[in-house]
């Protein structure tokens, strides 16, 4: 008994080397979760090449599944096998780092899990990297944005080559060298002569898909409420563009309002 007391002590709070690590007060950050091994997970599954509607709808829930379970992030942008989680005023866990990485790839690896199982009917494997990327200037929001977009615009169109050269009878070594070579107007040029136009492929696939909350006005007897809706929109514009700003800008000021209802509704 003495010494299991003993071992309790020696390996409680001082041993958890991490376990302070928190996120600055105030400042905006991102978690990033990437799927692992999707590329093999999609094998597995067999979902349609190079993309598949109904995994894409798979990461949408469990995207949702983080709002659902009052983590309360301004917005996920959902990008390839990628969850871009922002939180700006609400921050879960006081900030601490292990418990945010850790739930967080939890809850997305669980509902990702049981609505593949479901939808495929097969069982596998998942999880989820994490990692926090902090945006302390209001500007780095859209910025960071872009950023996954413009590599998901790239991977999309890698991956539509790829899977236009496996078809062909290239070996996966053989197309990697390949498309590393490859200038991406040749490689628009060479996918266009096979009939695949890659400007218009579903919009979703180019530009990602965005998970935020946006109110409606809800009569109650005689007085009007806000009320919140989680919301999908698959048909994103370029963060780059006005369009994309304007809508960036209102999820702010969304949150913001839903913010300030909260307080209200506290006092
Ligand atoms: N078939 C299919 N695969 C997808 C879809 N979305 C993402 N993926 C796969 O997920 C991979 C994501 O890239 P990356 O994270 O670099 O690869 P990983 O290391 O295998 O997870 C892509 O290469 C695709 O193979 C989809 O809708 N359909
Ligand atoms: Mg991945």
């Amino acid at each position: 008994m003495q010494e299991l007391c003993s071992n309790e002590t020696t390996y409680g709070h001082e041993s958890e080397a991490f376990s302070n690590i928190q996120i600055p007060p105030k400042i905006p950050f991102f978690v990033r979760l990437d799927g692992w091994k999707f590329r093999k997970l999609a094998d597995k599954l067999e979902t349609e090449k190079p993309f598949d509607r109904r995994f894409a709808q798979c990461l949408v829930e469990s995207a949702k599944a983080l709002f659902r379970a009052g983590m309360n992030p301004t917005l996920v942008y959902v990008a390839s096998d990628e969850l871009n989680i922002l939180f700006t005023a609400s921050v879960p866990f006081n900030g601490r780092v292990e418990k945010i990485n850790s739930v967080l790839a939890g809850i997305v690896s669980s509902v990702f899990s049981i609505r593949t199982n479901f939808t495929f009917g097969k069982q596998a494997i998942i999880a989820f990297d994490s990692r926090i990327v902090l945006t302390p200037k209001k500007e780095m929001i859209a910025e960071y944005l872009s950023w996954r977009q413009i590599n998901l615009w790239r991977n999309h169109n890698n991956a539509y080559a790829y899977w236009k050269l496996r078809h062909e009878g290239y070996k996966p070594s053989e197309i990697a060298k390949k498309l590393q070579r490859l200038k991406a107007n040749v490689l628009h040029e060479l996918l266009f002569q096979e009939g695949v136009n890659l400007a218009k492929t579903p919009t979703w696939q180019r530009r990602g898909i965005l998970v935020y909350k946006r109110p409606y006005v809800k009569q109650v007897t005689n007085h009007r409420i806000i009320r919140w809706r989680i919301t999908e929109d698959w048909d994103l514009p370029l963060f780059t563009t006005e369009n994309g700003k304007t809508l960036l800008n209102k999820i702010l000021q969304w949150n913001q309002i839903k913010r300030k209802h909260k307080i209200r509704r506290k006092q």
